[in-house]
């Protein structure tokens, strides 16, 4: 029972969960599936087709992506074809001459299936290529149509389908997921007047101010040339070196190094359109507008420690984490929030608002939230969806405009080219994940893979043959640039073609003293330990040397703890700054940086609990724990030494889902130890679970202990039990009272971690 309950749901996928006839119900407290749904499911039929092709996307109404839905493909019950549709008899032998004779050039069947073969892979994206994505919507929940006429924001309730794909920058497209690196964060808005994409990050800022170092910067964090190695990973000399060289990037890097880099989940991070863009309202004035994800769950990360484990446990982790969520009806979900402001504003601020390595303080300028986005489908099929869709920053919609941020301005170049190579030509809007929902009507033509079949011969504009169409929307309907003013100081500078950037841009230090300062103690330990890590994989000294030298000029504190645990005697000279930093910047502390500033709703949807169990264990009282945790939205295992089952105290058979061996501790959000002084004492000489324990221990995180299991606790090194001092995560049971233990654990669930457990070294 405890297991059906368990069973994955997914209300948008009714075709794949249905008993006895009837698509399960949603487990209480998770949202609601859309009414609109099309009631196929997954599976198409022949009668499926587009209104692409005919009526235009009812606005507003548009919540579905329903043209996908002709391109779904489902083979039940049909026979094997060849591409063009010939029934194959025989799939498994090759035409022969003689069954001991030579394969005949004529098997046309066999040189289709292997030439298809042999063609199958395309190009990964140059950065970014690990990426998992899902389907959802967004919705407006304010109304902003005084800031922009963009069609998400038409109206408060409005819903627009949206595809996001997260994913690591610099690991190859099968590298592990739980490495230290940003995340990319890509909406693909499919509005009813065309596509937008907001392409942003978990990281608000970037590493660099001119996209003509882009390919210097990925060259150097990606695998050194001659070996290819590292994979994945920012810890080697080529990545030190350039960043020790670009002090420009010395925001970034606090970011890069702070537990932002290793998120719990793509469900607990934030996303940041990280420019400065234009919204445009109908009257065509225009606001500088910054944009902003926030989580509903909170922002949540993991332990490094755990992250190198979870790299070898499992690989898929995040991938794994979001899929597994949204089939299980967790759907992910977070608010759209925006800082919006004037350029006479922005002009007066220390900071200049193109330099993408610059926040704009949520002190200085409040978060206003105006919609929120679900994830609530996850792709059918990986290829098709996640790995062929492209994001581009240059696809706006009216209502949305550019700023001159040259990172942005570069971008708007790089992404289309890449998909030319990537998606092998001009026609990749045509592949479906790609295609707007809204017509597309133009006079472009030909290319590899044309899919459209055009009517007429009219392809050029004007014409007078097609009455002149298709036409020209005109301002009012169309997408119009925003007829941009330079302020005045730059307009007076008389325009001169030059190779520069203004001089704000040259402080590359104030904001990197912002964050470091605005982080907790703990978050703070977390950047010296990584500076240190990947310092220490840094073999050349010179370069350890100068990015202490950098340091020196964010936080002192921070250089010395540095270069004492890179084994330093002396503090190298402080890089040369190119600016001061601001004397008194507008806003010199701000909590809002700190990962602590949003805990979240305090629920624990798909957090995953281990309950350890062996022979002797009190099932009642485990089932109660598993029940209520089920109830609240969390993913409990019973894991075990073995699979099969083990006799509880009473006698019955308790499942054994998972073995510790299958699915270790870090796998895991929290554990509750063996209820029963028994199956403690077994497991406390089970190598396999002391390290269970152990490290769900060393790794901060929520444990429930039945008295009775203080043995295997104690087996675990955890022998200073700082219950005395107020460990949130250590949750103390009488054996007797387990059962009712469950709403207290939930709520030590909910605070994710224990940080202040942590000691260094570690305790345990
Ligand atoms: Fe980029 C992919 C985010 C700067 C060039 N980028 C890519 C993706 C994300 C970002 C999330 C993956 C999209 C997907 O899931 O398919 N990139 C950013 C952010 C940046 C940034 C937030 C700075 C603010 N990027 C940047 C610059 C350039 C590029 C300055 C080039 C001048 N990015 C690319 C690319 C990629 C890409 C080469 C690789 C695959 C792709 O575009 O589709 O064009």
């Amino acid at each position: 029972q405890a297991l059906s309950a368990a069973l994955p749901h997914n209300a948008n996928k009714p075709a794949e969960y249905v008993q006895g006839g009837q698509a399960m119900p949603a487990p209480a407290g998770v949202h609601a599936a859309p009414d609109n749904l099309d009631a196929t499911g997954s599976t198409i039929t022949e009668d499926n087709t587009s209104p692409k092709n005919g009526s235009k996307a009812e606005p507003g109404n548009n919540l579905n992506i329903v043209p996908l839905q002709k391109h779904r493909i489902d083979s039940g019950g049909r026979h094997i074809t060849t591409n063009q549709g010939v029934p194959v008899a025989d799939n498994q032998h090759s035409l022969r001459l003689g069954e001991r004779g030579p394969t005949l050039l004529e098997d046309f069947i066999l040189r289709e299936k292997i030439t298809h073969f042999d063609h199958e892979r395309i190009p990964e994206r140059v950065v970014h290529a690990r990426g998992s994505a899902a389907h959802g919507y967004f919705e407006c929940t304010e109304d902003i149509t005084d800031l922009t006429r963009a069609a998400p924001f038409a109206a408060v309730g409005k819903k627009t389908p949206v595809f996001v794909r997260f994913s690591t920058v610099a690991g190859e497209r099968g590298s592990a997921d739980a490495v230290r690196d940003v995340r990319g964060f890509a909406v693909k808005f499919y509005t009813d007047e065309g596509n937008w994409d907001l392409v942003g990050n978990n990281i608000p800022v970037f590493f660099i101010q001119d996209a003509m170092k882009f390919p210097d910067l990925v060259h150097a964090v990606k695998p050194e040339p001659h070996h290819a190695m590292p994979q994945a990973s920012s810890a080697h000399d080529t990545f030190w070196d350039f960043i020790g060289l670009t002090p420009e990037s010395a925001h970034m890097v606090m970011w890069q190094m702070s537990d932002r880099a290793i998120p719990r989940s793509y469900r607990t991070m934030q996303g940041f359109g990280v420019h400065t863009f234009r919204f445009v309202n109908a009257q065509g004035q225009a606001t500088l507008v910054k944009f902003h994800w926030s989580p509903v769950p909170g922002t949540h990360s993991l332990d490094w420690d755990e992250a190198v484990k979870i790299n070898g446990a499992d690989p898929d982790f995040h991938r794994r984490d979001l899929w597994e969520a949204i089939e299980g009806g967790a759907f992910p979900e977070y608010l759209l929030q925006i800082q919006t402001f004037t350029e006479e504003q922005a002009a007066g601020w220390s900071f200049d608002v193109l330099d993408a390595t610059k926040i704009v303080p949520e002190e200085l300028v409040p978060l206003r939230t105006v919609g929120r986005m679900v994830l609530d489908r996850n792709p059918d099929y990986f290829f098709g969806e996640t790995e062929q869709v492209a994001f581009c920053t240059q696809h706006v919609v009216p209502g949305i405009d550019f700023t001159n941020d040259p990172l942005l301005q570069g971008r708007n170049f790089s992404y289309l080219d890449t998909q030319l190579s990537r998606l092998g030509g001009p026609n990749f809007h045509l592949i479906p994940i790609n295609a707007p929902v809204a017509q597309v009507h133009n006079n472009q033509r030909d290319g590899f893979h044309q899919h459209g079949i055009f009517r007429g011969r009219v392809a050029y504009d004007p014409n007078s043959l097609a009455g002149g169409c298709p036409h020209q929307a005109g301002a009012a309907q169309g997408f119009t640039s925003f007829a941009e003013k330079l302020l005045e100081q730059q307009a007076t500078a008389e325009p001169t073609k030059l190779r520069a950037k203004p001089e704000k841009f040259a402080d590359h230090y104030t904001q990197a003293q912002l964050f470091y300062a605005s982080q907790s103690p703990v978050e703070r330990y977390h950047i010296a330990r990584a500076l240190r890590f990947e310092l220490t994989r840094v073999q050349t000294p010179a370069i350890r040397e100068r990015i202490v030298a950098m340091l020196r000029n964010i936080d002192e504190n921070l250089a010395t703890v540095v270069a004492q645990d890179l084994g330093m005697t002396s503090l190298p000279e402080p890089l040369p700054a190119a600016r001061p930093p601001v004397a008194s910047p507008e806003v010199s502390i701000s909590p809002a940086l700190s990962l602590l500033a949003r805990p979240g709703d305090g629920r624990i949807l798909a957090r995953r609990v281990a309950l350890l169990v062996g022979d002797g264990v009190d099932g009642a009282a485990l089932e109660a724990v598993y029940q209520a945790l089920v109830q609240a939205g969390a993913v409990p295992r019973y894991v075990g030494a073995k699979l099969g089952s083990v006799q509880s105290s009473s006698g019955d058979a308790l499942p054994v889902e998972v073995t510790m061996e299958a699915a270790p501790s870090v796998l895991f959000d929290a554990v509750m130890l063996p209820a029963g002084a028994g199956a403690a004492a077994t497991m406390a000489a089970d190598g396999l679970a002391v390290e269970f324990v152990q490290q769900q221990y060393r790794h901060c995180k929520p444990l429930l202990v039945p008295t009775g299991a203080a043995t295997l606790l104690q087996a675990a090194g955890v022998t200073t039990l700082p219950e005395d001092e107020g460990d949130p995560g250590l949750l103390f049971v009488p054996d007797d009272q387990v059962a009712q233990a469950g709403e207290e654990f939930i709520r030590r669930i909910a605070l994710h971690r224990a940080w202040q457990r942590q000691t260094e070294p570690p305790m345990v």
